[in-house]
């Protein structure tokens, strides 16, 4: 029976285990990268392991979230990730470099390689043939430390790309496509591997656009083959000796394939508040627009830069409109300075904003109030602007440049606007922005801590009785930036879970973390695909600081249900999911002889409030429950 690549890939790292779906399995881990709003915590996790150089091919620190220096504590941060690369062998990439995605793609991705990333949109890298997978912060720690990773064998799901992009139709319409099908948790315990003649069509940016949006999935990893393409961009990149030809066996057999009709896609846009809420940019109509953003690790490569200059050279952005651009790379940013796409743009009008992940995650540029938003990014949840009320689209470079010309939502097909083709260019090497590991031996380096950098909170080994008092009851698909926002405010505390703890679901009841504290152990109750979103580990961290005991949900996220686990927090899905309908805030609740009742992984728990007793599967492997007995990933490391 033929291979697919993703399992191909996955056999040639694995450490234990066989690849079969649902298996548990180690596999080596070539490369890491993580970012500065989730890598306080990782290089806090890797000091507190102890470990002297990282045992990978290659790490890299990046520095793109924790952009604004309002106070000293995000340059404190930067401080800190700098001080702890060098001294245990890890690449340190300047802030002003660019988002970490687009910088791994472009300097060091590479095929049949794994990459595990402290960033929910590191399967980017899929793009160019590699497993590139999201995780929590103390994951790629302990990656870094091991040079492993355990995890589940997901099912492999075929996307089969028949046919080719119409003029003004784009790759971020392709995922756009995908999420429609699927929805945001159809990717759930899936990879999702790109295959078909319409394949050879996309550029490797494309491809990236398409596996960076495959975490609004849910999915484990996006991968498409290594090809003739793919040679193309890494020689564009001074790279061309990293290539290697990958593809899956010509009768590779899928847990299920979707079929996508390259031809036959129009614009899409995804509606406000979720990046599946898809439709026709025909069909949501000419709405009025007040902001549009380009930018973000989905869209800001070199091509579709260049293609947003063409459409506005010449042209005016519409005066109602605020356009603002952020560029994925300074290597990106140097060479329209270079070519003079750059005036063309700041010609038009536009705002030319850091090469950083920026209005993406609410640092800075947050719209009015009620605004219409257009954004090339990846993910539109409610408030993630910084603006409660604002209304995000998502769409594909092209449509918001032609938007921002018009003032409305356009579809670009209708504007008589030609667009050129934009040939891969050759880049000249630039590592300026890169500080290299020193010394060989770095370990009496100093660690800069400054004072808003806090110990990160640890668990206890699980009691025989687990009680918790229920403190909030949320609907299906929240997201980690309901339980733990994130934006401009509170990005500076990343380091600092004791501050963060009040404002712990915060969007959704405010009187969340006080219950919390009054309580000697709480309980939350969630529907499907609790924790969808990013990888931020502070979503588990800060519930652990405020004494949460089990999440009780219909389904939960890949990421954050391992945060939750290497938290020693207990994630418990509903054997029958109309039970969900009998919680209540402030009902008590038991878990009577935890310890056995974990080990067999079915769990019974008492509602002492209603008097009734419910059961919920676990899917613990061998490996988490050993977590939840020690009181999380830590402690079971340190037990070893
Ligand atoms: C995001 O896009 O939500 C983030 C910010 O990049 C997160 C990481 C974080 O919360 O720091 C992600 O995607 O994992
Ligand atoms: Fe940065 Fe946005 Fe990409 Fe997250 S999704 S890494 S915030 S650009």
């Amino acid at each position: 029976m033929g291979k697919t690549l993703s399992y191909k890939i996955l056999e040639n790292h694995l450490v234990s285990g066989a690849v079969a779906p649902g298996n548990e399995i180690q596999i080596r881990i070539d490369q890491t990268l993580t970012q500065d709003s989730t890598g306080t915590m990782v290089y806090l996790q890797l000091e507190a392991m102890d470990i002297g150089k990282v045992k990978t091919e290659l790490s890299v620190a990046y520095i793109d979230h924790n952009m604004l220096q309002t106070g000293f504590e995000n340059a404190d941060d930067h401080a800190f990730i700098k001080s702890v690369a060098q001294r245990h062998g890890v690449l340190f990439s300047k802030p002003g470099n660019g988002i970490c995605h687009q910088l791994h793609l472009e300097n060091y991705g590479a095929p049949g390689k794994t990459l595990l990333g402290s960033d929910s949109h590191t399967p980017t890298g899929g793009g160019l043939g590699m497993i590139a997978i999201g995780a929590g912060g103390l994951d790629v720690a302990v990656a870094m430390a091991k040079g492993e990773y355990s995890l589940t064998v997901p099912e492999v799901l075929g996307v089969n790309l028949e046919g080719k992009l119409r003029p003004w139709v784009t790759a971020k319409d392709v995922i756009l496509y995908v999420l429609k099908q699927l929805t945001v948790k159809g990717g759930v315990g899936r990879i999702i591997e790109y295959t078909g003649d319409g394949v050879k069509t996309l550029s490797v940016t494309d491809r990236a656009t398409i596996t960076n949006m495959g975490a609004e999935l849910g999915a484990t990893t996006s991968i498409f083959p290594s090809d003739e393409n793919t040679l193309a961009y890494l020689r564009s990149q001074g790279r061309e000796a990293d290539y290697t030809p990958l593809c899956a066996d010509g009768d590779a057999v899928y847990d299920g394939v979707l079929e996508v009709d390259l031809s036959s896609l129009p614009p899409l846009a995804a509606m406000p508040h979720s990046p599946d809420n898809v439709d026709s940019v025909r069909s949501i109509g000419e709405i009025k627009v007040d902001q549009v953003a380009i930018g973000s690790c989905t869209n800001s490569s070199y091509s579709d830069l260049m293609k947003v200059a063409a459409i506005l050279k010449g042209r005016k952005v519409h005066p109602d409109v605020s356009l603002v651009i952020s560029p994925g790379s300074a290597k990106i940013l140097s060479r329209m300075a270079e070519n003079g796409a750059l005036a063309d743009i700041i010609n038009a009008g536009a705002r030319i904003i850091e090469n950083a992940c920026g209005p993406c995650i609410g640092m800075g540029q947050s719209p009015r109030s009620g605004a219409v938003s257009l954004r090339t990014f990846n993910r539109n949840f409610k408030g993630r602007s910084g603006t409660q009320d604002a209304e995000v689209y998502l769409v594909s470079p092209e449509t918001a440049a032609v938007s921002a010309v018009c003032g409305y939502l356009a579809d670009g097909c209708a504007s008589g606007i030609s667009l050129p083709e934009i040939p891969d260019e050759t880049f000249a090497k630039n590592d300026n922005f890169i500080v290299y590991p020193g010394r060989a031996d770095t370990s009496s380096l100093e660690v800069a801590m400054g004072p808003n950098i806090k110990p990160f909170p640890r668990n206890t080994a699980l009691p025989d009785e687990v009680s918790a008092t229920v403190a909030l009851c949320t609907g299906d698909n929240v997201t980690t930036d309901d339980i733990m926002p994130s934006d401009s405010r509170l990005l500076p505390y990343r380091s600092n879970i004791p501050y963060l703890s009040g404002y712990c679901f915060e969007k959704i009841d405010g009187g969340f973390a006080e219950r919390c504290r009054k309580s000697e152990g709480c309980a939350i109750i969630g529907g499907e695909n609790y924790g969808q979103g990013s990888s931020r580990e502070h979503a588990a961290l800060v519930p652990l600081y405020l004494k949460v005991k089990f999440v009780l949900a219909k389904s939960f996220a890949r990421i954050h249900r391992s945060n939750l686990i290497n938290s020693g927090i207990m994630p418990l899905v509903f054997e029958n999911p109309d039970d969900f309908d009998d919680f209540e805030v402030g009902q008590s609740l038991v878990m009577k002889n935890a310890i056995s009742q974990v080990r067999n992984k079915t769990v019974a728990i008492d509602n002492k409030s209603n008097g009734k007793t419910y059961t919920f599967a676990t899917n613990f492997s061998d490996l988490e429950i050993q977590m939840i007995l020690h009181g999380g990933k830590i402690n079971c490391i340190k037990s070893e």
